[in-house]
């Protein structure tokens, strides 16, 4: 199986997850923003990533992917419930954090550090394959000025799209009073996709592309993490990372 990405991506993230706890061997394509175009255009006929690419077909949304791995995992590791009710529960959740968490949480990283070259460049020099890489002086600045113009960065995101995601950890809150996981007694995609999709807001042990030196974020951008990690979706996902994050066939660089 390949799994193409933008190795940083936090959607690529969450269909990593699930492949890393299926266990199988796969391997990552991993390449910069914009340049990943060609290799999921081929794939897929779409622009975005994840894609997976089977011997069963190609599923080209991290959901889906999702999907197609949990058949393949034993029953008590399924991401999906059996019963009807339930499983449209964690659907439903899914489907929040992916239109609320997973863009807010993008649009409020790239805020903070699209203006620190020392912090973004290596990171996404990282996600790049080696022709990439050999082309960076002339696609890095393409690439972040793609990243700027496309998401219509700009500085004001940092405290907007930070009381959005609160805002988001607040509805959730009420789900996981007295419970260790969002919906039923077990883990489940819910947990999984809230967990990778705003693992970049929360600073997370365990991840196997980010590891940020909080030394070397910015200040504010810092006291907002600290901020979240002290919510109780925000320690919701540090305990998921810690306690699931099983990655010993991770791809990832
Ligand atoms: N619904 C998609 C969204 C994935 C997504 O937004 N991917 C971003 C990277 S984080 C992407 O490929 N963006 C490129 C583009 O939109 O042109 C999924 O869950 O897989």
């Amino acid at each position: 199986m390949r799994l193409i990405t933008i190795g940083f991506s936090h959607y690529c993230e969450k269909a990593r997850w699930a492949l890393d706890r299926m266990g199988v061997n796969y391997t990552e394509d991993s390449h910069a923003p914009l340049a990943h175009y060609p290799a999921a255009l081929r794939a897929s006929g779409q622009r975005t990533v994840p894609v997976l690419v089977t011997d069963d077909g190609v599923f080209a949304d991290s959901t889906d992917i999702l999907r197609y791995v949990d058949p393949f995992l034993p029953e008590a590791a399924r991401l999906f419930p059996e019963e009807e009710d339930a499983r449209r529960d964690v659907t439903d959740l899914v489907e929040t954090c992916d239109r609320e968490i997973g863009p807010r949480v993008r649009r409020w990283v790239y805020a903070w550090l699209l203006g620190e070259p020392e912090i973004v460049r290596p990171l996404i020099e990282r996600s790049m394959t080696d022709a990439e890489k050999r082309m960076s002086p002339i696609l890095m600045p393409l690439v972040i000025a793609g990243i700027k113009r496309g998401l219509k960065i700009s500085p004001e995101l940092r405290e907007s799209q930070f009381e959005k995601i609160k805002a988001s950890f607040v509805a959730l809150a009420p789900r996981l009073a007295g419970k260790k996981y969002l919906a039923g007694d077990s883990f489940s995609a819910a947990d999984l996709a809230l967990a990778a999709l705003s693992a970049p807001a929360l600073g997370v042990e365990n991840h196997p592309v980010l590891h940020p030196d909080p030394d070397a974020l910015p200040a504010g951008m810092r006291a907002q993490i600290e901020e979240l990690r002290e919510t109780r979706a925000g320690q919701h996902v540090l305990t998921m990372y810690r306690d699931h994050r099983k990655q010993e066939n991770s791809a990832a660089k």
